[in-house]
């Protein structure tokens, strides 16, 4: 059975850009893919860390959510996955934000993702690719963070290459 999942991009170590394109074209692999736009985000957490390059993806799979882990787990260790600090610098994350309506809670897996009502560079990614997307009722384009947003369109057009 086909489900729409969303996952959210990250990275501020390395050369970025091509870090999230390689990985959209690796989760293209799984299913039918869309992209967000690109984003240049100020870091949530420490402050002495890089900017962040953030998007989202729509990925339609057949894949069970731990195996969709699974591979989202592989693509950032062969993208040569750094992670120095909790809410530290790092080349790729991979975080599995939404998997059809499901809630899942278990000892790998938090879905919807933790946090994605707070983070405006996991929100407005994900308003790209579905304006009127919910949670648990919620349409996440009320939600007030987005009246000031703290990030910017780095790039609007085709810059996965997909
Ligand atoms: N895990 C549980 N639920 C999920 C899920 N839905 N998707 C578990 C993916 N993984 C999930 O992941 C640790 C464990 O989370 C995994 O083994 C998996 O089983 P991790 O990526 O190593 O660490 P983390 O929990 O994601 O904590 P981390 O990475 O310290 O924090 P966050 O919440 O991922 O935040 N600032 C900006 N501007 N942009 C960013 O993208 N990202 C972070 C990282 C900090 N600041 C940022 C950004
Ligand atoms: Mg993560």
């Amino acid at each position: 059975m086909m489900t729409v999942t969303y996952i959210g991009l990250g990275s501020n170590l390395g050369d970025s850009r091509q870090i999230l394109a390689e990985a959209v074209q690796k989760l293209a692999t799984l299913g039918a893919v869309k992209t967000s736009r690109l984003y240049q985000s100020p870091p949530m957490g420490p402050q002495d860390q890089p900017n962040y390059l953030n998007a989202a993806v729509q990925l339609v799979t057949d894949l069970e959510p731990l195996a969709l882990l699974d591979e989202l787990q592989r693509f950032e260790q062969e993208s040569g996955r750094v992670r120095l600090r909790r809410w530290g610098e790092r080349t790729l994350d991979l975080d599995l934000l939404m998997y059809g309506e499901e809630q899942i809670q278990n000892e790998r897996l938090t879905v919807p993702h933790i946090g994605v009502m707070e983070r405006d560079f996991v929100l407005m990614p994900l308003l790209d690719l579905e304006a009127n997307l919910q949670i648990k009722g919620q349409l996440l384009k009320d939600l007030p963070i987005l009246q000031h947003p703290t990030l910017s369109v780095l790039d609007d057009g085709n810059w996965a290459n997909i």
